[in-house]
């Protein structure tokens, strides 16, 4: 069963190659449930939708949840776990886009370029001259909030720019060549940007609090390419609407697809409608890899990329 809309040849694939049905929306779902629920093996979802336990309930032969995506906080990993159902993701294949957009947003909120475009579209560099100077972004102090695959990745880039890398994680990671703080706000007070990694989901939900962006500061920047729930997004705009920070470029939101109105009228953020992955190649690849996950499933019982 296809849970959520998914990538169009992917739906086509489920449909033709294992006569996938998708559950409906709305007043057709109950009765959809009551009429196929008893048959579902298997859920292929993304991040966007998931499944929670009372869908699960709803399918008492359901073995896995296929996610096409890294991310998997829509599920409930833990009631998947108490029903041993299996949940698999798309690690790797996406890391180097995600990481690629982590620091196109670096560069664009530091150096203004999207803001720059729209200058030169507004017809106003005739009439004004050149628009304001923007910062480096070379040279700086670089603060990653989970060093994982992506934030590793991230980190590799920034090197080549000649950035001082520091990272938070719950845990020190071994033998990595970066600084480790075990204190976020300790973190955020001693470096330019704050780039968030972090995988999404309750274990870390508002950890960018308030205090971590006041102590980012009013010359500090904030990126986001993991999940809009690691930050307190009220603070967030109250700061940058304040100016006690410096910018923002933010590929994710708290409640996608809606950016909150205050940062449409701002030009020292830069705003994006949760394309990180959004490549035809990588697509492609996370594809492919929801679908061996399901093959497995179907023929083995177990998943190629498990989450737990
Ligand atoms: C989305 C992502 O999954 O992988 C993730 O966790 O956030 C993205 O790749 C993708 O947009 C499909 O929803």
């Amino acid at each position: 069963m296809q849970v959520g809309t998914l990538k169009p040849s992917l739906t086509k694939t489920l449909e033709r190659r294992y006569r996938a049905i998708e559950l409906p929306e709305g007043e057709d779902r109950e009765t959809f449930l009551a009429e196929h629920g008893g048959d579902v093996t298997a859920v292929v979802t993304s991040g966007r939708f998931g499944v929670q336990a009372d869908l699960m309930d709803r399918l008492p032969k359901l073995g896995a949840v296929v996610n096409f995506g890294v991310g998997f906080d829509t599920t409930d990993v833990e009631a998947a776990q108490a029903r041993n159902i299996v949940v698999s993701n798309t690690p790797d294949v996406l890391t180097d886009c995600v990481a690629d957009t982590a620091v196109a947003l670096l560069l664009d909120v530091m150096r203004g370029f999207s803001a720059a475009d729209r200058f030169v579209r507004a017809g106003r560099w005739p009439s004004e001259g050149n628009p304001p100077l923007t910062r480096q972004a070379s040279n700086r102090r670089v603060g990653i909030l989970g060093l994982g695959r992506i934030g590793g990745a991230i980190a590799h880039r920034l090197v080549g720019f000649n950035c001082t890398i520091s990272y938070h994680n719950r845990r020190e990671v071994a033998a990595s060549p970066y600084t480790y703080y075990a204190d976020l706000a300790e973190m955020a007070r001693e470096v330019d940007v704050l780039v968030i990694a972090a995988a999404g989901g309750a274990g870390t939900s508002g950890l960018v609090t308030r205090d971590v962006l006041a102590a980012l500061g009013p010359k500090g920047y904030l990126v986001n390419i993991a999940r809009g729930s690691v930050v307190d997004e009220d603070a967030l705009v109250e700061l940058l609407l304040a100016g006690q920070l410096a910018g923002a470029g933010l590929d994710v939101f708290a409640h996608e697809p809606k950016v909150p109105q205050a940062l449409l009228e701002l030009d020292n953020v830069v705003l994006l409608p949760h394309v990180g992955s959004g490549t035809v190649e990588t697509r492609a690849a996370m594809e492919e890899l929801t679908l061996a996950n399901l093959d497995n499933f179907l023929h083995s019982g177990t998943v190629l990329n498990p989450v737990y």
